[in-house]
């Protein structure tokens, strides 16, 4: 029986980790949506949650089980494309994973061993979300999330995010830095590094928050500039793209992948949260900024990129979308990595190109209902005028 089970199981995963995936026939010209997920909790080893010793294990029983697989920091290295995945156990505490694959929408395989970070920061609990850059200075940066317990607040539950720097050459040896400082903001989850140098400094873009969960008075994305990577201090930060009333923003938003370079401007995917009578609701949403000031916003097409869609919608966090991770290409093709619903990861694909006609060509938020009908009477008008020709 346990060899057998073993067996099957082990199939099963091959089947998985092998299986082609296609495009689905979801279309707006903007990106393509796939069939499957290119990550699952069903991506992970065996040898990561069972024992495998029949002598220790005669039921064959899941002793590590894996809850969840999903927010990716994305990177592509010596022609393979990387993603360090936010794994969730069964005990609610996340750790990053490697997976690779040779086309990027399909053949994920996790490296043999999970990231054991440097022990560096005793009250660190969690970890989670982090970002990749491949920094000018030549390395490769993770920047995620650093979750403590708050023990100034009897709260059982307070909690104080930060940010954590990790850096490697390779993905497989990670050389951990102090955290992050703020100096103005006691709260920071979100927090990306810029891939080039700024006026000389290593430059982050930050989210503000007074509070764990609530970025209270925290007005959007932030970006600050600090001397030395190795004890990172930012003291001022000013906000790139703001959080707006009634929009998808207006909770909160945050930076997700690390901006592509174009020569239109830096191109940001992030996310924008509102909230509804079923809870906070993640959007990923567009943004270009300046190629000399990458803090300062040139265009922001109104409303969602990329929503939860149909079985997106469900999971163990509703009703949300969050990408910490893109690949564009040397030759324009863009692989956008989304998870849904705090549960598993998606890919979306497109191309510079059209990243860019959606940004730049589509009309901002005029942040009125009478405006957005104006907005669409305009385009209405433009359609029944060529139509007519
Ligand atoms: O549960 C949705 C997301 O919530 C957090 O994002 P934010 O800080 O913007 O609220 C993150 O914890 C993220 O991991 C999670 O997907």
């Amino acid at each position: 029986m346990f060899h057998q089970k073993y067996n099957d199981l082990q199939a099963k995963l091959e089947e998985l980790a092998t299986r082609k995936n296609e495009k689905s026939d979801f279309y707006n010209g903007i990106f393509d949506r796939y069939i499957n997920p290119v990550l699952t909790r069903d991506h992970i080893p065996l040898f990561w949650k069972y024992d495998l010793n029949p002598q220790t294990n005669p039921f064959f029983i899941e002793r590590l089980g894996i809850n969840a697989v999903m927010n990716s920091g994305a990177i592509y290295l010596n022609g393979k494309f990387y993603l360090v995945a936010r794994i969730e156990g069964n005990d609610r505490k996340s750790f990053f994973g490697v997976a690779e694959s040779d086309t990027g929408t399909y053949g994920f395989r996790f490296l043999d061993y999970p990231i054991l970070l440097p022990d560096t920061c005793p009250e660190e609990t969690n970890v989670y979300d982090m970002r990749l850059t491949k920094h000018e200075d030549g390395y490769i940066y993770g920047v995620f999330c650093s979750e403590s317990k708050d023990t100034a607040n009897p709260d059982l539950s307070a909690a104080v995010a930060a940010a954590g720097i990790v850096r490697t050459k390779d993905l497989k040896e990670w050389e951990r830095l102090p955290n992050l400082v703020t100096l103005r903001s006691p709260q920071q989850r979100n927090v990306m590094l810029h891939p080039e140098f700024v006026s000389g400094n290593y430059a982050f873009y930050t989210r503000p928050m007074d509070d764990f969960i609530d970025t209270g008075s925290g007005g959007g994305i932030g970006f600050g500039l600090c001397k030395d990577i190795e004890n990172a201090v930012i003291d001022k930060e000013i906000i790139t793209s703001a959080r707006k009333y009634h929009t998808i923003t207006e909770a909160k938003n945050g930076a997700g992948a690390v901006p592509i370079k174009t020569d239109k401007g830096w191109l940001h995917i992030a996310h924008g949260v509102r909230n509804t009578a079923a809870g906070l609701r993640y959007v990923l949403y567009a943004f270009l900024t300046d190629l000399k000031n990458p803090a300062k916003v040139i265009a922001e097409p109104s409303g969602m990129l990329l929503g939860p869609l149909g079985n997106e919608r469900v999971g163990d966090v509703s009703n949300v979308v969050f990408s910490n991770g893109a690949i564009a290409l040397e030759n324009g093709e863009v692989y956008l990595y989304y998870a849904s619903s705090d549960t598993r990861l998606h890919v979306a694909t497109t191309t510079i190109e059209r990243l860019l006609d959606y940004t730049i060509n589509t009309p901002p938020d005029p942040l009125r209902s009478v405006a957005c009908v104006a907005q669409r009477i305009d385009l209405i008008n433009r359609n029944l005028a060529y139509l007519e020709r």
